[in-house]
């Protein structure tokens, strides 16, 4: 330890006379103003910090929700948690130590927490967007550096950003990068993944067609606007799902047990409306919904069908499950332009498969809107 060095930098962070703080729920926290010593004395304290743990330690200069007037600082040790509540108390007895007695602090820390001053130590620090952040980051960089510690200073981050960080250094990067970007990426990756899980498709109108793409699946569930649909499980599931309903723990068991009889209750050879109710009324009474609150999870875009009488339906034809005109030519531009008028909206047409008509489909943000859509595409038909 230099300790001249220390004296003399020391004097430029100086402690106000008999100002007294406590290192608390989420470390030092008062008026900016008073908080420049602390900042420096906390530099030095993650200096020893990482030479005991031999790891990287975090400071974070922020209040958090406090009045933008005050800040704050907090450290962050090696596998991202908080400080260790027995260096809550050298923090709190370093930050309180009259001018005078900083340095004999500072060297019974030392001491009794045996640090071998002579291991390299390294620091990152992370700030937030207060006013007064930047130059109090910059005193913590002060302590660091006059005791000999390497720093990263990470500039602006939120706080659980910099616990990150110091979890990935102390890691060798198993946890993830310790950059932002390294952040970002761990994080919308997973977000990705993890919503893109249900795939979703659409097939062209009728049973066949969506039951013969719902069996592709292990699990697979298919719907009609009109009502028809039924969920479908491969063997396999069935299987795992039997199984597991014998062997498991009881509270597995039991998960599967319930499975088990939800399997049982649809007919998996066609969707069937008296199965389909009992399933609902199942789930409903299981989780304790109503029907009202059930119909609440879900609202249907304002939307309208039509049919429309041509003289022969067979004119028009379609691809991408019968959501595109391909013939009559033009038909499908038409349709594109009269969609681009409204605000959410989407149309289609098709040639029935039951009735010598046209169906004509339009959603739109208003029922007024979907209702013009809809009108204006059977004309285009017509
Ligand atoms: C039949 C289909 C139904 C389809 C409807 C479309 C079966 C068992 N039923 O009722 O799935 O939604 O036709 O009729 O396949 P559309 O072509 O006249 O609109």
């Amino acid at each position: 330890m230099d300790l001249g060095a220390i004296t003399k930098y020391s004097a430029l962070h100086a402690k106000p006379n008999g100002l007294i703080l406590q290192y608390g729920t989420a470390g030092f926290r008062t008026k900016a103003e008073h908080l420049d010593h602390v900042m420096f004395r906390m530099g030095l304290l993650a200096v020893l910090r990482s030479k005991q743990t031999k790891s990287t330690i975090g400071v974070m200069v922020t209040a958090s929700h406090n009045p933008e007037e005050d800040n704050g600082v907090k450290l962050v040790d090696p596998l991202g948690e908080m400080l260790a509540p027995s260096w809550e108390e050298h923090a709190t007895c370093l930050a309180n130590a009259e001018e005078q007695d900083m340095q004999r602090v500072l060297i019974d820390i030392s001491e009794k927490e045996a640090v071998n001053l002579q291991q390299d130590a390294f620091v990152v620090i992370g700030r937030d967007t207060r006013p007064s952040s930047e130059k109090l980051s910059q005193s913590v960089i002060d302590g660091v550096t006059v005791l000999g510690g390497q720093f990263h200073d990470y500039g602006l981050l939120t706080t659980p950003q910099l616990h990150y960080m110091v979890y990935c250094r102390n890691t060798g990067g198993r946890y993830g990068k310790a950059t932002i970007e390294g952040y970002y990426q761990k994080l919308s990756k997973a977000f990705v993944e993890l919503t893109k899980q249900v795939p979703v498709y659409c097939t062209k109108t009728g049973v066949k067609h969506l039951h013969h793409k719902a069996q592709e699946f292990d699990i697979g569930v298919y719907f009609e606007a009109n009502g028809h649909g039924t969920a479908l499980f491969s063997t396999a599931v069935e299987m795992k799902i039997k199984q597991s309903a014998e062997q498991l723990e009881d509270k597995k068991r039991k998960a599967a047990k319930m499975l088990e009889n939800i399997i049982d209750l649809f007919n998996q050879a066609a969707g069937d409306a008296i199965s389909d109710m009992l399933v609902i009324e199942a789930i409903l009474a299981l989780k304790g919904l109503t029907v009202q609150q059930w119909d609440a999870l879900y609202t249907d875009l304002p939307n309208r069908q039509l049919k429309v009488q041509v003289a022969d339906r067979r004119v028009i034809s379609t691809t991408d499950a019968e959501r595109q005109a391909v013939t009559p030519p033009g038909l499908q531009e038409a349709i594109n332009d009269l969609v681009k008028k409204y605000k959410l909206s989407r149309a289609f047409v098709r040639p029935s498969g039951t009735e010598d008509v046209v169906r004509v489909y339009a959603e739109a943000d208003s029922q007024e809107s979907a209702d013009h859509l809809a009108h204006e595409v059977s004309l285009a038909v017509f």
